[in-house]
């Protein structure tokens, strides 16, 4: 018997249309704002573009685009048709495009005026793509976004089923060749229901704030499936984020989920936004990179907002392990979300029981991604049966709460005992004179592994590596001291906030 199909964005958009729920406020956006009736009018619109294009359902439509309406019925609208979005970092070069687009094979690429330079060099080297559309005047031969509006409206969504593909989202990690992760149409309910719902409790009256955008995973769900699954409100914001411009568009859109990654919360606190910025904010959520406890009281204290902290990836398309509200254990990535099962294991693959001892976090789960595209040997060592290996090191605590002790490549020996970098991180991030810190192995005159501290100071403050080592040495075992600190400007970090913590080994060797 056939599968009953399921379109995500039916799940979306005609849904709440059907129910009579078309004149709630979709999207609001510079200034704009559209209801679901006008969000699914729209993405109909660009569905028959792309139809009119000749893209077929499964093929991949690239978009390189800042957040908007046009990115977000980009993604919809391909989905719509069946075809595969794929959304890609605005931060890339124009080689890093050129590789993704050939990896992919897309026949089309969507791009925004400010990434327009890069897909003109991107576009130099591809012989797949056929059209190119862009959001407004570029040099590229480019068709209009406009224009793409034109050739009327596809009103019903193709009948896809759950496990049909619904988008892909390439995929790093902080180092190596990018890898397409594969996801399902039905993985959308999944992320929507279990987390979106289930933990943060997502509903018609929240509106949604990222500083996270829609082309990286964590932002698809927070600016995207969430809120419109809830038939919520998601505010999308153009601009690279900063302190600044976060806070004027909190001021004016009044969020009442605010999503961000350990190093923006940094920044906010570093920065002289008023106190009351986040008042109409109900819940903060963090991922990206383990929070340390010093943000989450600091905010807390300042803001008043209680932030979530979690633990997603690409690969699981959004977040598994959380925090609940009211009950966040600072300093661990909580438990796992209903509907997913975390295992240890160490380093004969065998499951750890007890509490304390560290191993490598596996995964299973209903929104896990099918694969990478044409990567099969990287599938087969990452989606392991039913488990997922995170890549991610990770210890349970008594009370059954999870803590991350670092990617499993990024721990350390020091004298023969494992370090956690997240731990020593934690101690110098609570030096006064600190805003931001890493550490990596480095090797000392022997050739032996030690914890070095790269060091970010906050406005004002200078670098004292004496100071922050007797610091660290009177918070931690001696052992986990860093033997040298250095002090920069900014640390490394990938399009998604999180530290190169490749580039500061090769930094800390010099
Ligand atoms: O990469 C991450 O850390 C992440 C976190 C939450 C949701 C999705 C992702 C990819």
């Amino acid at each position: 018997m056939a599968p009953t199909t399921f379109n995500a964005t039916d799940y979306l958009l005609n849904r709440h249309v059907r129910d009579g729920l078309g004149d709630r406020t979709a999207v609001v956006c510079a200034g704009q704002s559209l209801t679901y009736s006008e969000l699914t009018d729209e993405t109909q619109r660009v569905a028959a573009g792309f139809r009119a294009l000749g893209v077929r359902p499964e093929e991949r439509v690239m978009l390189c685009m800042a957040d908007g309406v046009e990115l977000l019925t980009g993604i919809l609208g391909a989905m719509y048709l069946g075809a595969v979005p794929v959304p890609v970092s605005t931060m890339v070069t124009g080689g890093e495009l050129a590789t993704v687009l050939a990896d992919s094979r897309a026949r089309i690429l969507c791009v925004s005026t400010e990434f327009a330079e890069a897909a003109g060099i991107a576009l130099a080297s591809s012989s797949d793509v056929t059209d190119v559309l862009a959001d407004g005047d570029t040099d590229l031969r480019a068709t209009r976004w406009s224009e793409l509006r034109t050739h009327g409206q596809v009103t019903e969504p193709y009948g896809t089923w759950a496990d049909s593909p619904a988008f892909w989202l390439y995929t790093s990690g902080t180092t190596g060749k990018p890898k397409g992760a594969m996801h399902r149409h039905g993985s959308v309910r999944d992320v929507a229901e279990l987390y979106g719902r289930g933990v943060l409790g997502v509903e018609p009256e929240d509106r949604t704030l990222s500083v996270a955008k829609l082309f990286f995973a964590y932002g698809l769900g927070n600016s995207g499936f969430f809120p419109l699954s809830a038939c919520a409100t998601t505010i999308l914001e153009r601009a690279r984020p900063t302190p600044a411009v976060i806070a004027e568009r909190v001021r004016a859109t009044e969020p009442t989920l605010f999503f961000g990654v350990p190093t923006f919360y940094s920044a906010l606190l570093n920065s002289d936004i008023p106190d009351d910025t986040f008042s109409s904010v109900r819940q903060g959520v963090s991922a990206g990179e383990p929070l340390p406890p010093v943000l989450f009281s600091r905010f807390r204290e300042r803001f008043g907002v209680e932030i979530l902290d979690g633990l997603g990836s690409t690969e699981a398309l959004h977040i598994f392990l959380s925090n609940r509200p009211g009950r966040a254990r600072p300093g661990s990535s909580g438990t796992p979300v209903g509907g997913y099962r975390v295992e240890l294991r160490d380093q004969t693959g065998a499951p750890i029981a007890e509490a304390g001892q560290p191993g490598d976090l596996y995964l299973s789960g209903p929104s896990v991604a099918t694969g990478y595209w044409c990567r099969t040997e990287t599938t087969r060592a990452v989606f392991q049966g039913e488990w997922l290996r995170t890549g991610d090191t990770y210890a349970r605590n008594e009370d059954g709460t999870y803590t991350c002790l670092g990617r499993s490549n990024d721990m350390l020996k020091a004298g023969g005992i494992w370090v956690s970098p997240a731990e020593v991180e934690e101690r110098l991030l609570q030096h006064p004179d600190v805003a931001e810190a890493a550490v990596v192995a480095g090797r000392d005159t022997d050739g032996l592994d030690k914890p070095i501290a790269c060091v970010v100071p906050v406005p004002g403050a200078t670098v004292d590596p004496a100071a922050l080592v007797r610091w660290c040495r009177e918070g931690l075992a001696a052992y986990k001291r860093p033997r040298a600190v250095v002090g920069m400007t900014e640390l490394p970090k990938t399009a998604t906030g999180k530290i190169r913590r490749n580039v500061l080994r090769e930094v800390v060797a010099d």
